[in-house]
């Protein structure tokens, strides 16, 4: 039961990381144990989540995070395990997160910068539906030793060295990419691995499925909406979890369409560019999907501020194709 990669399922994410060494172009290991790092963290949140409708540690924090939104204690929770887990790893630098306003300075001594968003789909976290955390992972520009500059981290997403996603749900994934293709691995709770379950993913290069919260429809624009009434004349199928992570993975899998466009009142839309619309445009680019703003391609958008924010529609190759044909119809 060999994986195309010649090595079996059932590896677990540190020996394929240690076997694919090639893979992260750097002898010194340093990408590789600052996977190791992500994934470790990624196992404490894991625990965390599965707790989480025991104690008594969800709800209202009472603070707001930097986008003003009601920020859960889980989020809190999660931010300070990553940020941790980066730091004692000592192989990052940087971290940009969507729970902190400024830049989170690290070992000025190491060459990896880090955007996060350490637990998305704040609004499911209360009610035990699946949420995720994303991770993109860039090579600093500025000279190692030297502070951290805003130009190592507003870096274009083309410049991403690995990116990826946990996904906590009925099981807990955590999906990667170098750019050599994305891999999947299931953690075995028992054992407290990731194991490999996913080689290879490939995107099937259309689908039934479109995923965009239909509540916004009269303040999309009016080619959003011609879409959408075209799924609907079609009889697609409409799956909306309101987790990304979750609506993104189930679509690569299955085939799909993931939608968060600008509205009125949000002129670019929802979803930030640096941690949450990078990784995943790369992860989809590598299963061989698509993502863009619906005018440029997701990964070329030279960032200006850290937190700025995209339209996002992402997915299955023709279909984000297709959806997209619509704009031109439009204007
Ligand atoms: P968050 O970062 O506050 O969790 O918001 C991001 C989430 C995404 O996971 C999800 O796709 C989207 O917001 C859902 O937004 P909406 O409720 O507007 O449909
Ligand atoms: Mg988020």
């Amino acid at each position: 039961n060999k994986s195309k990669l010649g090595l079996p399922i059932g590896t677990t994410l540190d020996r394929f990381i240690k076997q694919k060494e090639d893979e992260f172009s750097s002898a010194t290991g340093e990408l590789s144990q600052l996977l190791r790092d992500i994934a470790l963290a990624g196992k404490i949140i894991n625990k965390e989540v599965n707790k989480s409708g025991l104690l008594d540690i969800t709800g209202g924090f009472g603070e707001k995070n930097v986008q003003g939104e009601d920020q859960q204690k889980l989020d809190v929770v999660a931010d300070i395990r990553f940020t941790r887990a980066l730091k004692n790893g000592g192989m990052t630098c940087a971290v940009v997160s969507e729970e902190e306003q400024e830049i989170i300075h690290l070992n000025p001594n190491c060459r990896y910068v880090v955007a996060i968003d350490p637990l998305d789909g704040s609004s499911n976290i209360d009610v035990n539906v699946s949420i995720g955390t994303i991770f993109s992972i860039y090579k600093r520009i500025s000279p190692v030793g030297g502070p951290v500059q805003d130009e190592d981290v507003l870096q274009k997403g083309t410049e991403q060295v690995a990116a990826g996603y946990i996904l906590y749900g009925s099981s807990t994934m955590l999906v990667y990419t170098t750019g050599r293709g994305v891999h999947g691995f299931t953690l075995e709770p028992s054992l407290g691995e990731f194991v490999l379950s996913h080689n290879k993913m490939k995107s099937p290069k259309d689908g039934k499925i479109y995923s965009i919260n239909e509540g916004n429809y009269f303040a999309f624009d009016e080619w959003v909406r011609a879409y959408v009434d075209d799924c609907k004349k079609k009889g697609m199928t409409a799956r909306y979890i309101g987790s990304l992570v979750a609506d993104f993975h189930r679509n690569m899998m299955k085939g799909g369409i993931y939608l968060y466009p600008n509205t009125e009142k949000a002129p670019n839309g929802k979803l930030r560019l640096l941690y949450e619309c990078n990784a995943l445009a790369f992860i989809a680019e590598q299963s061989g999907g698509v993502a863009t703003n619906g005018k440029e391609r997701i990964l070329d958008i030279q960032p200006t501020t850290f937190h700025q924010r995209s339209p996002l529609y992402i997915g299955s190759s023709e279909m984000v194709e297709y959806a997209t044909s619509f704009i031109k119809a439009d204007t």
